[in-house]
């Protein structure tokens, strides 16, 4: 196979919008987050090819034509970069909702008939290259084979319209309810194995250290896959100007691997909360929550949002990329 083109070569990325800048429920393509670690490969459609293989009874190859014969599939998710790999503690808030067409990763597995030594699935792209110094054959990243029966999709659209490069033209795959990270762009192989896969992007970047009660590390690290609790406050915006005594709607988004179960407020900078009204979880789209809020005295406020996920964890105050979004206004 003749080598791929990366245009632009190296690292490329584009910042999508603020929190206060996210009223919209569905994140219009051109304000999503681009992050491409080696460059954006080339690729043509009819050139394509997907293989399946590894601990499989049947390996197969697939064509572009081939996958748009499978079932179709829409799903919006939360799209969320987990942050630099470099700096995993700090939080980015990079995210967007987004709808996404293709087919199901479950019924191309079920067609290669898996063996059950299977536990992981390995996904590779077609980007090769340099990141923070470290060559790297390819992109690989690997989750474990139940997730991958969990709406995984191998997709071809973007909000209705085919993938643009950047985001993985023509097919890449995505992982609802994971960071980014694990949703692979330019996808052309899977491999199915019993382990996990050995390679930059799984063992040294994305692995957080385990912490033990008092905040030291273990030594142990767990992989950056599913999505922890969050929430980001829409409105207010940084520094805006608030009246004293008047009613003011305090809205945002909050969301979570398998959903948020509740949204906290603070306008004391932490000191007392009181639950918002939030929307059910429903799919893995995000939730929106909202409040009324009077300021009760002139001078600055620091608003404080705090989500719980289904799983009963609390969106922490910092030290964590999920760490509890503050934003400071002033009423007057
Ligand atoms: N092949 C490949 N897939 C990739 C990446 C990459 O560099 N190469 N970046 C990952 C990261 S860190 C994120 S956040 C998402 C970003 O997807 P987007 O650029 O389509 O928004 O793609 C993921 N998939
Ligand atoms: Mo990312």
């Amino acid at each position: 196979m003749p080598q791929v083109i990366l245009d632009p070569l190296g690292f490329f990325r584009r910042v999508p919008l603020m929190p206060h800048q996210l009223v919209d429920r569905t994140t219009r393509t051109e304000d999503t987050i681009v992050l491409c670690h080696l460059g954006v490969p080339k690729l043509a459609a009819d050139a394509w090819t997907l293989a399946i293989d590894g601990l499989v009874a049947q390996p197969l190859s697939l064509s572009f034509d081939d996958l748009l014969r499978q079932p179709k599939t829409k799903l919006t998710t939360i799209h969320q970069c987990a942050g630099s790999p470099l700096q995993p503690e700090v939080p980015t808030r990079r995210i967007c909702n987004v709808t996404w067409t293709g087919t199901l990763l479950a019924g191309l597995l079920d067609a290669c008939g898996v063996e059950s030594a299977a536990r992981y699935v390995w996904s590779y792209g077609a980007d090769y290259g340099s990141f923070d110094g470290i060559r790297c054959d390819t992109y690989v990243k690997d989750l474990p084979i139940e997730r991958a029966n969990h709406d995984v999709l191998l997709a071809y659209e973007l909000n209705g319209a085919p993938l643009r490069p950047e985001n993985g033209y023509p097919v890449r795959l995505v992982v609802p309810g994971f960071y980014g990270t694990n949703s692979v762009k330019w996808i052309t192989r899977i491999e199915l194995a019993n382990r996990r896969v050995d390679s930059p992007f799984t063992t040294r970047w994305y692995n957080d250290a385990i912490k033990d009660e008092a905040g030291t590390p273990t030594g142990e690290t767990t992989p950056v896959w599913s999505i922890a609790p969050e929430s980001v406050i829409v409105n207010p915006a940084p520094s805006q100007v608030l009246e004293v005594g008047r009613e003011f709607g305090v809205w945002g988004w909050a969301w979570g691997d398998g959903g948020v179960r509740s949204v906290e407020l603070s306008f004391d900078d932490g000191d007392s909360w009181g639950a918002a009204e939030l929307e059910a979880a429903t799919g893995y789209s995000w939730q929106r929550y909202r409040a009324s809020w009077r300021p009760q005295a002139a001078g600055p406020v620091t608003v404080l949002s705090r989500a719980t996920g289904l799983n009963g964890r609390i969106q922490p105050d910092t030290g964590a990329r999920n760490a509890r979004h503050r934003v400071l206004v002033t009423a007057r």
